[in-house]
């Protein structure tokens, strides 16, 4: 079974929650609590993430999450390919499986086979094109804000007012791009709902105010529609 190393007040992490329900993936939950720095120790370091941060999963040696192939599935004959995973010393969990960080990788790996990752090349990449722009220009701002104001209470302090400006001006310019996007689509990459959605809702329903983007909330609402669907508390 896939281990999921996880923070659950983190969208990052409830991405990945939220696309295991979906594809009614059964998993272990490990809770990671970064605010007591336990994603910093040396155990985690060493065996689950060299980069401190969750969502990480581990997958177990020889695993495959999901055979069925549709109509939409893309050649993903080495995904979970046994030696390759053995092979790369990098990713090793101390002989458990295959660590995999990033949420969106994450999601990638997940969804492959799946309807939920087109499998028409130029379908393909614009979901990839979302997922990097969810990492640049929409995650670094909507999350950090959401993360520094409600979590570590930094609004009272002087050297983050001009930083939280910043963010907010950012913020808001990423959801001025998904309104627009969204003016004449109801989701994200080919009119269907995809990873991209899933990635992109994670921290859209839950930073910013939303009521000056009409399209936005029309379309969390269809998000919130797709079975299996889960709230980030559940
Ligand atoms: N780009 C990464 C970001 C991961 C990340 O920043 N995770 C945060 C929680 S949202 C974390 O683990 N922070 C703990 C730390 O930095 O110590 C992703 O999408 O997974």
């Amino acid at each position: 079974m896939l281990t999921l190393y996880d923070y659950s007040l983190s969208g990052n992490c409830y991405k990945v929650r939220l696309l295991l329900s979906l594809l009614r993936v059964p998993y272990t939950r490990v809770d990671v609590d970064i605010k007591k720095g336990e994603s910093r120790t040396d155990e985690f370091l060493n065996n689950v993430s060299s980069n401190g941060k969750v969502p990480t999963i581990v997958i177990p040696y020889g695993y495959e999450h999901l055979k069925r192939k549709t109509d939409e599935s893309i050649d993903s004959t080495s995904s979970n390919n046994y030696a390759e995973s053995r092979s790369d010393n990098n990713s090793k969990d101390n002989g458990k499986g295959t660590r995999l960080s990033e949420s969106n990788a994450i999601l990638i790996y997940l969804s492959l086979n799946t309807p939920l990752l087109p499998s028409n090349p130029i379908e393909h990449a614009q979901v990839m094109q979302w997922l990097f722009w969810e990492q640049y220009s929409h995650e670094p701002n909507i999350a950090t804000l959401r993360w520094w104001i409600s979590y570590l209470d930094k609004s009272e302090e002087p050297e983050y007012l001009d930083r939280i400006v910043e963010k907010q001006r950012s913020g808001y310019e990423a959801l001025n791009v998904m309104e627009k996007h969204l003016e004449s689509r109801k989701f994200f990459v080919g009119n269907r709902f995809t990873i991209a959605d899933v990635s992109l809702y994670a921290y859209t329903h839950c930073g910013f105010s939303i009521e000056s983007f009409p399209k936005v909330k029309e379309w969390l609402r269809r998000v919130e529609e797709q079975p299996g669907h889960i709230a980030m508390d559940d």
